[in-house]
């Protein structure tokens, strides 16, 4: 990727009314695994065995172990320039709104507020009796599997696994922020788990004009206005320069 087209940079300078949505890809360059593709994790685990509602009821200590190893790999990593640039356009916007399907925490690392997390954070546990919900940041949890300190009952990873719904707030927030925007940025994300995967479509039909960064094309780029193959923080670094937006870092 070597230019980038002058139509989005007026695009993003004109914007008033912005949405976000990221996968794992944003986090991929600083260290976070991908989910797909050839080094993803799911080409060494089962999503079945591990991120399911059942698979956590049939072992629970097998799932911890999975999430506990995840978590000690992500606490040390830092934002990267494509977080650095999303929190910085959110400064620049009256209406914006960051939907992250990441469960990292990096957007926040970065400085993002105007969030909502559709998958869930890995930072926070949930009860499975009494459904509360705890920050816990501890690496390596001293417990595995966790129990809750006010009944006892297990905790479970506060992120959505498959055939979960999502948290209602934050798929509402996320659903009319793509209806109202004028543009929807989508970044590093394979754009095939739902519902997170129709809000592009979504926001297109509703007029937005829509760009995509991402190395490999996916099932989004059809209803894109511009693609800008390549990665996230080395893309976001030339939308930066040319929008004049300092990242710092
Ligand atoms: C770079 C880069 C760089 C690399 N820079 N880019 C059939 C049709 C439609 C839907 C379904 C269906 N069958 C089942 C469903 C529903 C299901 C679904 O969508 N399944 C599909 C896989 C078929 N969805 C669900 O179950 C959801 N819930 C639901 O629908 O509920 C309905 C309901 C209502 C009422 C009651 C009950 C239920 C829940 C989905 C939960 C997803 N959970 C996970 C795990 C989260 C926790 C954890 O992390 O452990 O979320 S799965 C995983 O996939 C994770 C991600 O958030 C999600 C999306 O992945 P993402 O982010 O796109 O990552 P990758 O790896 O796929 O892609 C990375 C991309 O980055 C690639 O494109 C690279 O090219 C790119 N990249 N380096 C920029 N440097």
């Amino acid at each position: 990727m070597r230019e980038i087209p002058r139509d989005l940079i007026k695009g993003l300078r004109e914007g008033q009314n912005v949405a976000v949505l990221t996968g794992a890809g944003v986090s991929a360059e600083s260290g976070v695994p991908t989910f797909r593709g050839q080094e993803g994790l799911w080409k060494r685990y089962s999503p079945q065995e591990l991120a399911t509602p059942q698979a956590f009821a049939q072992d629970p200590k097998l799932v911890w172990e999975w999430y506990d190893w995840r978590r000690s790999l992500i606490a040390p990593l830092e934002p990267n320039a494509a977080h650095r640039f999303i929190a910085a356009l959110e400064k620049r916007y009256p209406h914006f709104l960051l939907i992250t399907q990441n469960i990292d925490g990096l957007h926040q690392k970065a400085g993002s507020t105007r969030l909502v997390e559709l998958h869930g954070n890995i930072w926070k546990l949930r009860c499975t009796e009494e459904g509360t919900v705890r920050d816990d940041k501890r690496v390596p949890l001293p417990q595995i599997p966790p129990l809750c300190d006010n009944c006892g009952a297990l905790l479970r990873p506060h992120v959505v696994w498959f055939g979960e719904p999502l948290p209602p707030d934050a798929l509402n927030r996320a659903m009319e922020a793509a209806e109202d925007c004028d543009l929807f940025l989508v970044v590093g994300t394979s754009g095939v788990v739902y519902p997170a995967a129709a809000f592009p479509q979504i926001a297109q039909s509703h007029k937005a004009k829509v760009l995509e960064i991402n190395p490999e094309e996916t099932p989004i780029t059809s209803v894109t206005t511009w693609y800008l193959k390549g990665k996230a923080g080395e893309v976001c670094q030339m939308l930066a320069r040319a929008l004049d937006l300092p990242l710092g870092g």
